[in-house]
């Protein structure tokens, strides 16, 4: 039984070429700025990025650890959507490590947070007050329905964020995912930001790793603080291999991962039981609600394992699916007839 995996497009396997090219990886030690495939790597996504120079860390959380604590020093304020995933997921590092202070501002259904209640965020000068210092945004917003931010709300983002002298910091773990859904370069969404964080082992498929691109002078000190936080990897070209094949390979297939969550949003839409708004689902994230008076969130998830299909419970009775370069049409539809046969034989 082939298992279709909705959790999320982290469980991407590299494919064939990317194991091809990590096998041939010509390597050298990173610390020492010595390993070809890694620098190769770096300076690919600092073009097509937008930025001087990038960094190559070992996951999306340290690339918003390293970015933050690049911007930050201790005691200083970071204004943060309130479902934001370093506000939300990151183990609370930029606190524990690193001394920053959240300051959160609740996040639209949209992914956007008001421009008002960000204005209200920003310290005025005052003995008592910390410094705000960055304003991080997230592209696409993970838990508001994998929405893309757009250019125009991120012009207004920038206005703010230049005339109170804060740092911008983009969390784009799937901005390629914004790219595509927008149809807007890529830099176009990052150019804003003083600092990017993407993903390159998620819907790109990598193994391993994230990107962090910034000025030149942001990556040297950013470079400084991964050595502090254990991040300085040493034949990283491993890693690096496999990541230049995501950047140069998988980004013009994402809009395949598109088209199946939509439908995949229109097939749930129409079963009776389950509560999704198919017209929020723009890029390769879902959330669905299953009405407890018709199945348990057990029973749904239980009854679905067993047919190979695994979904992730969330916070309030939700469930995430993620559609990704491991699942085809064909699992939508496997995933669809699965949902209709459960939710009728459940009805209590
Ligand atoms: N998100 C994971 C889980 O942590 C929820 C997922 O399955 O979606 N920024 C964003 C917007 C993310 O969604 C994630 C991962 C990260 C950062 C962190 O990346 P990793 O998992 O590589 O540390």
């Amino acid at each position: 039984m082939k298992i279709i995996d909705l959790r999320s497009d982290t469980v991407t396997l590299p494919t064939d070429e990317m194991r091809e090219a990590i096998f041939r990886a010509e390597l050298g030690d990173d610390v020492y700025g010595e390993d070809p495939t890694v620098r190769r790597l770096e300076g690919l996504a600092a073009g097509i990025l937008g930025k001087e120079a990038a960094l190559l860390v070992a996951s999306g959380t340290m690339g918003n650890l390293v970015s933050v604590l690049t911007h930050c020093g201790r005691g200083d304020e970071a204004i943060l959507g309130d479902r934001s995933h370093i506000f939300l997921n990151e183990v609370g590092g930029i606190s524990a490590l690193g001394g920053v202070v959240p300051h959160v501002v609740p996040n639209q259904p949209d992914g956007t947070m008001r421009i008002p209640d960000v204005l209200a965020a920003i310290r005025a000068e005052n003995i008592h007050y910390p410094r705000t210092r960055l304003l991080c945004l997230e592209n696409t917003h993970n838990v508001c329905a994998g929405a893309a931010l757009k250019p125009s709300y991120l012009d207004e983002v920038e206005t703010v964020a230049r005339s109170h002298r804060l740092f911008l910091h983009l969390d784009g773990a799937r901005i390629f995912n914004a790219a595509v859904a927008l149809k807007v370069d890529v830099q176009r969404l990052t150019r804003l930001a003083d600092s990017v964080n993407v993903c390159l082992s998620k819907g790109l498929s990598a193994p391993v790793g994230s990107i962090v691109c910034g000025s030149q002078d942001f990556i040297d000190r950013a470079r400084k603080i991964r050595k502090m936080l254990g991040g300085g990897m040493r034949q990283a070209g491993i890693i690096a291999a496999a990541g230049i094949v995501a950047l140069t390979r998988m980004t013009d297939r994402i809009e395949e991962d598109h088209r199946n969550a939509r439908r995949l949003a229109e097939g749930l839409a129409d079963i009776p039981g389950l509560a999704i708004d198919a017209d929020s689902v723009t890029t390769n994230i879902l959330y669905i609600a299953a009405d407890p008076a018709v199945i348990s969130h057990e029973e749904l998830l239980e009854r679905l394992k067993q047919r190979g299909i695994r979904i992730l419970p969330r916070d309030a009775g939700r469930f995430r699916m993620v559609t990704h370069s491991g699942i085809d049409r064909a699992d939508i539809d496997t995933a669809l007839g699965a949902f209709r046969e459960i939710l009728k034989s459940a009805k209590k």
